[in-house]
């Protein structure tokens, strides 16, 4: 992670990292997502993500639409998306903000706004609903570390332009102390202070969950398409989808080093095996956070398993 992007991470909640995805990938993401287009569903009724009556509502009937499973698409359709979990651009990244052993927390999420779409309420945030310091979400630097509890990595499948709505953010809302407004949930007053960046298909936005954000009504002429992923560090886990295991066509035919950010939580010290760079920062490797033999063999001792 550059000092530049160290510096914009911490002022703002998030930083943009241009054309991480090529054009051809971004091709192959939209085709295996068109081919799989009966699977969406939209956000009618109770599930919609805005109040009535709001700037948020769009044309107050076309609702987002959620797609997921694409890790376990068919090989060719799945690719681009698992690579977003062992990436080379990224993984020093998504290192730097969660810590050695990061995995993935949620089950990821195409999102589609098509013309008209209504946005979302303004979310997340450090606080919770009745001010206190919400620990799930959190942001902390201490002496020049960075420390999340939730990261989103939202990879961007089309263009997104000035005014065209979309993802917004309040810059710096990740360090406030106090709660964030129903006029500002609800896109209604402070809008100046609503961001949203101009991105093209193939960068990814990557912004802790407790930097407060939303989504604009979408006023472009073609869809909006992101997949949203969520990671944490080594030994949390906000999401439950791994219980029981994912789903394996999610793990069938995965790299070694993509099924590692799919183990569940434990500590790094507990033989995790992490990912890293290389020395010259060009490929990723494997570290394991080793536990002694001994240790190992009295806990089995005590508890009957290697691991307590
Ligand atoms: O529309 C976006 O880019 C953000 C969506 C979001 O924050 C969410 O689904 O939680």
């Amino acid at each position: 992670m550059t000092p530049l992007d160290k510096f914009l991470f911490d002022t703002n909640g998030y930083v943009v990292l241009p054309q991480v995805f090529t054009k051809d990938e971004i091709n192959s993401a939209n085709a295996a997502i068109q081919a799989n287009s009966n699977k969406m569903l939209e956000r009618i009724g109770g599930l919609r993500n805005t109040e009535d009556d709001t700037p948020l509502v769009g044309d107050g009937t076309t609702g987002r639409q959620d797609l997921s499973g694409f890790l376990g698409w068919p090989e060719g359709q799945r690719d681009v998306f698992r690579r977003v979990l062992d990436h080379p651009r990224l993984v020093p990244y998504v290192t730097e903000l969660l810590g050695m052993g990061y995995r993935l927390d949620h089950m990821p999420l195409i999102l589609i706004q098509r013309p008209g779409s209504e946005g979302f309420q303004f979310h997340g945030g450090p606080l919770d609903g009745d001010g206190r310091p919400n620990q799930y979400l959190s942001y902390k630097c201490h002496n020049g570390t960075m420390q999340l509890s939730l990261l989103a990595v939202a990879v961007q499948l089309t263009d997104v332009n000035e005014g065209e709505g979309g993802f917004c953010i309040i810059k710096g809302s990740h360090k406030s102390n106090f709660p964030c407004p129903k006029s500002v949930v609800n896109y209604e007053e402070a809008k100046e202070h609503a961001y949203q960046p101009v991105t093209r298909a193939g960068d990814v936005v990557l912004f802790s969950e407790a930097t407060i954000h939303g989504t604009l009504p979408w006023s472009g002429k073609s869809d909006r398409r992101l997949a949203l992923f969520r990671f944490s560090p080594a030994n949390y886990a906000y999401g439950r989808g791994y219980t029981g295991g994912w789903p394996d066509s999610w793990l069938d035919g995965m790299t070694d080093t993509q099924r590692l950010i799919m183990e569940p939580p434990y500590n790094h010290r507990l033989d995790r095996k992490s990912l890293k760079m290389s020395e010259d920062g060009k490929a990723v490797s494997v570290e394991t956070g080793s536990r002694a033999d001994f240790k190992k063999e009295f806990d089995e001792a005590v508890f009957g398993r290697t691991y307590f």
